[in-house]
């Protein structure tokens, strides 16, 4: 038997993620924890608990009463914000992960999730089809915490041989819940602005591309990595993961197909210099390899989908 713990449930992608492994463990085997209250369904369908994961004490309490096999942990400090305050965010995407390994150690726990980000690539990584193992010297302080972060998975697996398992993600964009202070938010914020005011003024400039994916591909990537039979996974960092590659410009024109007012201006911000040092599009060939990763959304059809389902909203 299962017994999961999500590590910031009430987040972006903790939100979805959560539902989903209660569909396929159980309600009450997945508990939900985050430092903020969680939205109502995740409090409605199952357990949830205030925990901050740099209270380690805490952490290990609950991993035991609860008895937790698998650990999916989703807290951090996104690369936006993460600019604002180094040391801090330093500090909780480090020292967050530190306390879950050893606790896996410790408690001899199944399996570990942690997500990557394509924020592990810089300036002087080949921007058009990144491949797996390439030049990697990340500029953001998410970026190298990132990088930093998934060293210290592998190194967990080889030393300890704790199941750590990882994807970098890049940017996810979602309906349920919105974006939490990354670089990538302006291809969740210019679904809501054109809905609800018709005018969308983008942080980046028109023609910065960046790889994305919807949640559902995201969501779906996540659980096989996760389910994966061991033998086959080649590599304990973390994996490419690509998704959909477009620029500001080309995302605005699909949005036109469906809103035909709707209308696009450019004020870059601090955020261009951070996507500027990431890759356009990344080659995901090893996770298709290993564990078989698909997506169902293109373009057309995810903008689709975000678009009658923030109208719903
Ligand atoms: P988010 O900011 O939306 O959610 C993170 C959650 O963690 C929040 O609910 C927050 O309250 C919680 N949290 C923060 N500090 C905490 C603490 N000390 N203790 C407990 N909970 C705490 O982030 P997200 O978009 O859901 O991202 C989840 C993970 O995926 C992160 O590691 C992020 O780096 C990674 N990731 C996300 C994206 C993306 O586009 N969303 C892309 C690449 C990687
Ligand atoms: C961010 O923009 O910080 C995230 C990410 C790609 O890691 N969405």
């Amino acid at each position: 038997m299962e017994k999961i713990l999500v590590i910031g449930c009430s987040g972006q992608i903790g939100s979805e993620l959560t539902l989903e492994l209660r569909k396929m463990y159980g309600d009450s085997n997945v508990v939900a924890t985050d430092i903020r209250p969680a939205p109502a369904d995740i409090l409605e369908s199952g357990p949830f608990e205030i925990l901050d994961v740099l209270d380690a004490g805490k952490l290990q309490l609950v991993c035991e009463h609860e008895k937790i096999t698998q650990v999916y942990h989703l807290a951090a400090i996104l690369s936006g914000n993460a600019e604002k305050r180094p040391m801090p965010s330093w500090e909780i995407n480090m020292r967050s992960l530190f306390n879950v390994l050893e606790i896996a150690k410790a408690l001899k726990l199944k399996k570990i999730f942690w997500p990557s980000s394509i924020a592990v690539f810089g300036p002087t990584t080949p921007r058009m089809n990144t491949p797996q193992y390439t030049t990697m010297e990340p500029n953001t302080v998410y970026g190298i915490s990132k990088l930093a972060g998934e060293r210290w998975i592998e190194y967990y697996y080889q030393k300890y041989g704790i199941e750590t398992r990882s994807l970098r993600y890049p940017g996810l964009i979602s309906y349920k819940t919105e974006a939490g202070g990354g670089t990538t938010d302006y291809a969740v914020e210019i679904f809501y602005d054109a809905i609800k005011t018709g005018k969308y003024e983008c942080f980046l400039s028109s023609e910065t591309a960046l790889p994305m994916m919807f949640m559902p591909d995201a969501i779906k990537a996540t659980i096989d990595v996760m389910e994966a039979e061991s033998f086959k996974l080649s590599l304990r960092s973390s994996y490419n993961v690509a998704g959909i590659c477009f620029t500001p410009h080309t995302l605005a024109n699909e949005i036109k197909k469906q809103i035909p007012d709707f209308e696009i201006s450019y004020k870059p911000d601090f955020r261009q210099a951070i996507a500027d040092s990431w890759p356009d599009c990344i080659d995901d060939s090893v996770a298709q390899k290993d564990w078989g990763l698909t997506y169902e959304y293109d373009l057309p059809r995810m903008t689709q989908v975000m678009i009658d389902e923030i109208r719903r909203k």
